[in-house]
Order: structure tokens, then sequence, then C-alpha cells
């Protein structure tokens, strides 16, 4: 029997949904808003860099871990031109752009000795906030509940919001699935300021702005992996 050709397309359709799905691995080069990639630190160096194009006054935060946190990473942020705009012994690092063009992000094991594959993902609050091979975001509605995953270690789901100076809204966060999982909220102004937080999973807030709110979603410890409403 011969195959129809519209089931030879969804199979091929389907093998590409599977394989986007996969963090890429790579060692280090491009890493796209929105998008999670799998690294991998050996030696010598035990160091990976990535790259990006940002704009003067972009929010962006990028998370780093490795399996079990069993490695301590140290994340290092340097502006076009080559310069140390920031850095962190921690897993998240959030930092609002000096400068327009392409910035470095180097991925370090801090006990330099250790090889370890890692996952790590980049979100621009003002930029691409999804990837196909984690469609979790973007605009939520008052009232709306959405479901989200969180993927993997070091998965950021950023959800956008239009408020008014003044107004007063209420985000909540529900775990639905998974061991250990617990996710957490950062709400981020409009400009990309510094976020309010809550680990209850109720963040009650008054807006202080007016224009598009982002609220990160990820887990606590960056470790777990689970599913939420929001
Ligand atoms: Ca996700």
């Amino acid at each position: 029997m011969r195959r129809h050709p519209s089931l030879v397309l969804t199979l091929l359709v389907s093998l590409v949904f599977v394989f986007v799905h996969v963090p890429e691995a790579r060692a280090g080069g491009p890493i796209a808003s929105g998008s999670t990639v799998a690294g991998n630190l050996t030696g010598p160096g035990y160091s990976e860099t990535w790259t990006f194009s940002g704009t003067i006054g972009d929010h962006v935060v990028f998370t780093a871990m490795t399996p079990a946190g069993a490695v301590n990473t140290t994340i290092t942020l340097k502006a076009p031109g080559g310069s140390i705009a920031t850095s962190t012994s921690g897993h998240r690092l959030d930092f609002q752009l000096t400068g327009s063009g392409t910035w470095t992000i180097v991925v370090d094991d801090l006990t330099a000795g250790v090889p370890t594959s890692y996952e790590a993902t980049l979100i621009d609050l003002s930029g691409t906030l999804t990837s196909g091979g984690d469609p979790d975001g973007g605009p939520i509605a008052s009232n709306q509940i959405l479901a989200g995953t969180t993927n993997g270690l070091s998965d950021l789901d950023a959800f956008t919001f239009t408020g008014a100076i003044g107004d007063r809204v209420a985000l909540t966060l529900v775990p639905t699935s998974g061991a250990s999982y617990a996710p957490i909220i950062y709400l981020y102004p409009p400009g990309g300021g510094s976020y309010v937080t809550a680990t209850s999973g109720r963040l009650d807030y008054q807006l202080a702005a007016s224009g598009t709110f982002v609220a990160v979603v990820q887990e606590q410890s960056l470790l777990h992996t689970g599913t939420y409403s929001v």
C-alpha cells in the first residue's frame, strides 16, 4: 500500500517538532532571546562564550545551571568592545544594557576542573520572549489563566501585559506537577528597571508606571522541572 503524501508530510513535521524541543548543543556561539541552549564545560579552559545583539536600555536576564547544580559556574557579561559589564557566581544574571551592539556572555566553571554539561537561557525583556523549543510566554490578559512548563534547567518564561500607573494587579502562580518544583515570578516594569517578586505564589502589586510589564516565571533554584498555571 502506498503512503499518502500528506501522511509523510505529517511524519516529517512531527520529526522536526521533536527535534527543536531538544536544547541545541553547541560550543558557544549566538544565543537568541527566548531560547535555551545546551553547553559543555570541558578542559583545558572550562569556559564557553555566547553572543547576542542588544540595544541600549534593553533589560536582559540570563540563567545557567548544571545538572543537580553539581558545579558552580560564573557568568560574565561583556559589553560591545569587551569591557566587563557585570558578573555573578550565582546562576542568574540580570542587567540593563548600557550600549548597543554585540554583547558577550562567558560561562565558566568556578572550580575550573570539573567537566560538566549545562543549560542556559537568555531573555531580552523587550525582545523575543519565546522560541520554537519553548513556546511558553507572550501576552496574558487580565483574568486569563495560562498553562506553562519549566522545560529544563535554567528555563525562563516571560509573559507580558499592559497596565496604567495606579492599577492594582494580582498575579498568581500555581505549580501543577513536578517533584520539588517551586516556580516564582519576577515582575519587571516598562523600561526594565528593578523587579518585584513574591515567593508565596501570589504577587499583589500596584503599578508604579504605565506601559508593558513583563512577568518572568522560573523555578526558584533553576534545578527542577514541572508545569504551572499563571
Ligand atoms: Ca518554558
